[in-house]
């Protein structure tokens, strides 16, 4: 068993589009559970930190005007191997290898407005969950009555 903590941010375009709902439903299917969520304005500042290991790629202003362009969906969800699970739940970067099925798959167009990030390891899962949430308001999957099923451990 190992059980991960992971960030995961419906980007602006997600928000704009109504996805959050179906986001959310991917993820509690799967028997994640939600451990933290805030719709979001993003700064220069956060954003850039956010993606501190793209500063070089000739996109990142780019990038970085794109998510502070509108509110995103930022949560925090934990769950067995969440950070690769997850990570195939996703898809591909680009919308032409993302597979159907996954949600930049079914819902993404675009290869920088691609509706969802999840971390992509435990260093960066940290990093990110610390740049958008005070850890004091994390809920803990493993209080008493959290979650209310047989997944409490
Ligand atoms: P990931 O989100 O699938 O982990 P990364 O390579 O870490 O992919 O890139 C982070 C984000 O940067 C992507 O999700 C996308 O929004 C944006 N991005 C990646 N490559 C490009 C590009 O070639 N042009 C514009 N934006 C890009």
């Amino acid at each position: 068993m190992t059980i991960q903590r992971t960030f995961i941010m419906v980007k602006p375009d997600g928000v704009k589009r109504g996805l959050i709902g179906e986001i959310i439903n991917r993820f509690e299917q799967k028997g994640f559970t939600l451990l933290n969520a805030e719709l979001m304005n993003v700064d220069r500042q956060k954003a850039e930190y956010h993606y501190m290991e793209l500063k070089e790629k000739p996109f990142f202003e780019e990038l970085v005007d794109f998510i502070t362009s509108g509110p995103v969906f930022a949560m925090v969800w934990e769950g067995e191997s969440i950070i690769e699970v997850s990570r195939i739940m996703i898809g591909k970067t680009s919308p032409l290898e993302a597979m159907p099925g996954t949600i930049r798959g079914d819902f993404a167009f675009s290869k920088a407005e691609n509706v969802i990030h999840g971390s992509d390891s435990l260093l960066s899962a940290e990093r990110e969950i610390a740049n958008f949430f005070d850890p004091l308001s994390i809920c803990s999957a493993r209080d008493k009555d959290y979650p209310f099923d047989e997944r409490k451990s």
